[in-house]
């Protein structure tokens, strides 16, 4: 039976878990930052729990497309607090950063058990950072940065780049001694892609963990690809479009599914899982 290595835990991947979202930014995705302040964030995070989250991923940096730069001490200012706060919950935690800095100084509140890099580790000094703990790490592809990767997102051939990508990522991550069992990979929809790149990355989610050789994560909650495919502007009114491709993902092997409705696609999971377990 295989596992994540997940800094204090260790995840068993024999079935998939929900990640529930909780963004710590005042101008983040869809939330509006509404989980700010820190009473929230843990009220926010023990319901997320109890619907079945089996990880929070904790942010501080919005990543939404032409989001605004965030210095370094700003998000950290918003996220070590939070992490401080959560640790008295015993429950697995994942921090979103792309800062070698950030990690460092979240590592030691020994309350982090993943870090979720939208980067896949490019800062300076975060390939060490990782290196030396314990924790798992997600891996995750873009095509150029935020403010500008959705103006002409282009591939010769999306599915490969991506997968060969990722394989890289992975080949660095094991040369500097993680081991295979702590890492996940992520195709990052709608970070640098159209929504035929997204489409087909979603169709072909399994040729990346037969290519990186390691389980995949996937993110898909209440993104705009799914507004273009629906019509609904808003976000949060998503939420039936995100239930699909949560079947969708799972049925293509996906391990963890990032999301912000956490009751919702926990749901759908457990429906999935009751028809899988028809053919075991
Ligand atoms: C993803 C992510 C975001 C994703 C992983 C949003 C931080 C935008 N998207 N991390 N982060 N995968 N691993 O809509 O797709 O939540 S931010």
């Amino acid at each position: 039976m295989s596992h994540l290595q997940c800094g204090r835990f260790q995840l068993d991947l024999s079935s998939p878990h929900i990640m529930g979202i909780l963004n710590v930014t005042p101008d983040s995705f869809s939330d509006g930052g509404r989980y700010s302040t820190l009473d929230d964030a843990l009220r926010r995070a023990d319901a997320m729990l109890a619907e079945g989250a089996a990880i929070l991923d904790i942010g501080g940096e919005s990543t939404r497309p032409g989001a605004p730069d965030v210095s370094a001490t700003e998000e950290m200012d918003r996220v070590l607090p939070v992490l401080e706060k959560l640790k008295q919950l015993g429950a697995p935690l994942s921090l979103d950063t792309r800062r070698a800095v950030v990690m460092r100084e979240a590592l030691r509140i020994g309350a982090v058990d993943l870090i979720n890099d939208v980067s896949a580790l490019e800062d300076e000094g975060a390939l060490e950072t990782v290196a030396s703990a314990n924790v798992a790490l997600c891996l995750m592809h873009k095509q150029g940065n935020p403010d500008t990767m959705q103006l002409a997102p282009r591939y010769d051939s999306v599915v490969d780049e991506v997968a060969g990508y990722l394989s890289r990522r992975v080949a660095l991550c094991r040369d500097a001694g993680i081991a295979a069992n702590r890492l996940l990979v992520d195709p990052g929809f709608g970070f640098g892609k159209t929504l035929q790149h997204n489409l087909m990355l979603l169709d072909r989610l399994a040729e990346l963990e037969t290519t990186a050789g390691v389980p995949v994560l996937v993110g898909l909650s209440r993104k705009s690809m799914l507004g273009a495919i629906t019509g609904e502007e808003a976000p949060a009114e998503r939420l039936g479009a995100t239930v699909a491709t949560t079947m969708a993902s799972l049925d293509r092997g996906a391990v963890i599914v990032r999301v912000h409705d956490v009751k919702a696609n926990w749901q759908a999971m457990k429906v999935w899982q009751a028809l899988r377990q028809l053919r075991a």
